[in-house]
């Protein structure tokens, strides 16, 4: 199965973060990082008083079922001592499955594809970068997507 996950950074070295995540995804059995985007710096979502974040998209191909993958990434947020202090609040790691193949989920533990991806220029763009001519599940092709909203909060690194 191919997926996607996102991963975002915004404390302690956030590009060394990210590059220690793609590491563990890749070191986890059943699951090979066989595409990676640019890196992409924004400001918070929520307009917080939190440092910029650091946005990337990875692909991988796995052989784990969607919570399989999702219990792999948690685990990686645990080694990478995230601290889940409040919802949006600043982190050092975090994964999130945008997409898993063409599967629509919606149990209490996952939602796929990601339930705010359509809103997000840190997901839409580095995804289409990985795919340009990607059709989403339910929400359609990925181009329609990011020309409904502002790109121009994100830089390219
Ligand atoms: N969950 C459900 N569906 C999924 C999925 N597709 N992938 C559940 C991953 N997890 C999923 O997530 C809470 C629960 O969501 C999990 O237990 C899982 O069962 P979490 O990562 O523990 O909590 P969170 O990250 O604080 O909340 P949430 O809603 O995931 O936050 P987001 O949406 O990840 O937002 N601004 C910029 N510029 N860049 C960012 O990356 N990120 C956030 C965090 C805020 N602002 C940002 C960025
Ligand atoms: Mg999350």
């Amino acid at each position: 199965m191919l997926a996607y996950i996102g991963l975002g950074s915004n404390l302690n070295n956030p590009k060394q973060q990210i590059k220690n995540a793609l590491i563990a995804l890749n070191t986890t059995q059943d699951v090979e990082v066989v595409g990676l985007s640019s890196l992409y710096q924004s400001k918070p979502i929520d307009g917080s008083d939190q440092p910029d974040y650091i946005n990337a998209m990875c692909q991988v191909n796995t052989h784990l079922t969607a919570l399989e993958l999702l219990y792999a990434c948690q685990d990686i947020e645990i080694k990478q001592h995230r601290v889940r202090e409040k919802k949006w609040g600043a982190r050092t790691i975090d994964l999130d499955i945008i997409l898993y193949g063409v599967q629509v989920i919606a149990s209490k533990q996952l939602v796929v594809p990601h339930p705010q991806m359509m809103s997000r220029a840190f997901v839409l763009v580095p995804l289409a970068e990985l795919e340009s001519d990607l059709k989403v599940p339910v929400l359609g092709p990925i181009q329609d997507l990011i020309d409904k909203i502002d790109t121009s909060v994100l830089k390219k690194l």
